[in-house]
């Protein structure tokens, strides 16, 4: 299982031209559309635990255990708050034994309630006619779970690569109108990752960025738009924000 360590930044008009200088290679460019799922009362997202399809793939990230990726004390501190780390799932069977678990100790005990029946209901920019439906909805698992999409959105991404620092860059422009980009290296859980650190610091470097500002995902960008209530809880949850 990997996890993901990664940079956000603010993906100004000069960053074409200075990729180009430090010699990164693009490696592709592709269209990703991405539907994250909750249940009603968020008892998912509460918990930092994002659960998504992506294209026709479930990927569930979420924290890694305590202690199963270890952090390099002392060294690069200022680096260590600007990055997120993410456990990211991909196996079916492991996503939805995680989800039932983190559903089990909900207060709202999700995982028993019956799913809601069919009156639209309207989420962020999303409608979904009825659980399970056609529109915007998951498989037949995720209804069972009560979960329903409550974000949906399409992203044009641009990926490079800076081979000797074994980092991937991603410059992310998505249809609700935001552009970001991010540094990320792929860490096996159980690794230590200082190292993976050290090489979003020398890539942010080398790509100019010196200001040490944190920079909205994607997905603050939509709920403050979208879901602003729920974005409130995330904040006062410091999950989000
Ligand atoms: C919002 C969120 C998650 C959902 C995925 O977010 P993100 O990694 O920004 O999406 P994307 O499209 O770049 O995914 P990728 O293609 O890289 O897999 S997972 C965790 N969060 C919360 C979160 C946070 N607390 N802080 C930061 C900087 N990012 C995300």
């Amino acid at each position: 299982m990997s996890v993901e360590v990664e940079r956000k930044f603010v993906c100004d008009a000069g960053m074409w031209k200075r990729l180009e200088e430090i010699g990164a290679v693009c490696i592709g460019q592709r269209e990703i559309h991405d539907q994250y799922f909750d249940t009603p009362d968020f008892e998912l997202t509460l918990r930092d635990t994002w659960l998504r399809k992506r294209e026709d793939s479930w990927e569930l990230k979420c924290p890694p255990a305590v202690g199963k990726t270890q952090e390099t004390s002392g060294e690069g501190l200022e680096e260590a708050s600007l990055c997120s780390r993410y456990k990211e799932i991909t196996s079916l069977p492991e996503i939805q034994s995680r989800v039932k678990e983190v559903l089990k100790h909900c207060a709202g005990g999700s995982l028993h309630a019956d799913p809601l029946p069919g009156p639209l209901v309207t989420v962020g920019q999303v409608s979904h006619e009825e659980p399970g439906g056609p529109e915007g909805v998951g498989d037949p698992w995720t209804g069972e779970l009560n979960l329903r999409c409550f974000a949906e959105f399409t992203t044009a991404r641009r990926s490079f690569t800076l081979q000797e620092e074994g980092v991937q860059i991603d410059l992310d422009q998505a249809d609700f109108g935001y552009t970001v980009g991010e540094i990320e290296v792929l860490v096996q859980e159980g690794q230590e990752v200082g190292s993976a650190l050290e090489k979003i610091e020398r890539a942010a470097r080398r790509l100019g960025l010196t200001r040490n500002l944190r920079v909205e995902g994607k997905m603050d960008v939509y709920l403050q738009r979208f879901c602003p209530e729920h974005y409130v809880k995330l904040q006062r949850a410091h999950i989000l924000g």
